[in-house]
């Protein structure tokens, strides 16, 4: 018989090559649990009506669905009941959500379900988090983290079944859920070189909406590449993980409904774009904003602080960053 190596194997082998405590581990296999509960409800989600919208406004304003509501609660379960998180950040919850504000040593930034578009229809969505950890060398003001910040960071494709993490210079990795709901088969993700694969993935309904250089970059560039656009940011960004490319959410600016603009960007800062922008580098791309400022550097002012967002190969993003910059 094979057998796979699990993700609890692997990260012990990388817990204790780095000589680090088990507390990580700990916080992970919350993670884990909550992601498998959201898997398990998800899948028989419109057997049981759950993919419908639960008749409340979550505090970005939008329709929650109860899908949103489901994962919130389980993975607000499980990080509590890890008793490691100080306090966690949580798409659905306006304010911080206090757990063990003394004795936990991580800080978790989340996104239960990302991508509701794709609820109703039983296709993928993502749960994306951020870990971050408390200062161990001094005082700890419980700031909001920067990228640069975090530790790791992760994304569930639910129901498919994928998981990517990614671990400070220690790289992005995936892995796939097996037939007894275990993540299994690390292997390590770098962005391809070759430009044969590399995919562009943005909302393409949006593009006379953009900055008048980005519209000109894509019309003088989309056509070397292949075109993917799933409505999911984890989704999106794991093609490009592996195909290569770039994955774009611009700002809004130039809206025919000026009060549709939107030029601070959609995607949230702490949870969405920092997530994957921190995979991106771990798997050698690059990720920046609107100002062509890396993603990882924004120091955060709020917890559900919005930025525009691209990401993805080096060479493409360097062309972004250079019309961004307006050069
Ligand atoms: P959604 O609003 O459907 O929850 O986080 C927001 C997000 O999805 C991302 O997952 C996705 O990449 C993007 O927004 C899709 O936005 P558009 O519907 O504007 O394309």
């Amino acid at each position: 018989m094979e057998f796979e190596k699990t993700f609890m194997d692997f990260l012990l082998e990388h817990q204790e090559t780095h000589n680090r405590t088990y507390h990580f581990l700990i916080l992970m296999n919350s993670l884990l649990n909550a992601a498998k509960r959201i898997q398990f409800y998800y899948q028989i989600g419109a057997l049981r009506e759950n993919l419908g919208k639960s008749g409340s406004t979550n505090v970005q304003g939008e329709e929650a669905m109860k899908m949103d509501e489901i994962a919130n609660e389980l993975v607000k379960h499980y990080l509590q009941s890890s008793g490691r998180v100080i306090y966690a950040i949580g798409e659905e919850d306006e304010e911080r959500i206090e757990m063990n504000m003394a004795g936990g040593r991580y800080f978790v930034y989340f996104d239960p379900m990302d991508g509701s578009s794709n609820v109703p229809h039983s296709l993928p969505v993502g749960f994306l988090f951020a870990v971050s950890k408390r200062n161990l060398e001094g005082p700890e003001d419980l700031h909001l983290r920067a990228g640069r910040e975090y530790i790791a960071t992760g994304m569930f494709v639910i129901p498919t079944g994928t998981f990517t993490l990614a671990l400070r210079e220690a790289g992005c990795w995936r892995f796939h859920i097996d037939e007894t709901m275990n993540y299994v088969k690390p292997t390590r993700m770098q962005l391809p070189e070759s430009r044969k694969t590399w995919e562009l993935s943005y909302n393409s309904a949006n593009r006379e909406t953009f900055a008048p250089g980005v519209q000109a970059w894509l019309l003088a560039n989309e056509k070397k590449y292949a075109f993917r656009y799933m409505g999911a940011l984890a989704a999106d960004v794991h093609r490009i993980l592996t195909s290569g490319g770039a994955f774009l959410y611009p700002a809004i600016v130039n809206h025919p409904d000026p009060a549709k603009n939107r030029p601070q960007g959609k995607l949230r800062l702490l949870y969405e774009a920092s997530v994957v922008a921190f995979m991106s580098e771990e798997a050698g791309g690059d990720a920046v904003d609107e100002t062509g400022t890396p993603i990882l550097d924004i120091v955060p002012h709020r917890p559900h602080q919005r930025t525009a967002l691209y990401v993805g190969s080096k060479p493409l993003i360097s062309e972004l960053v250079a019309v961004l910059k307006g050069s």
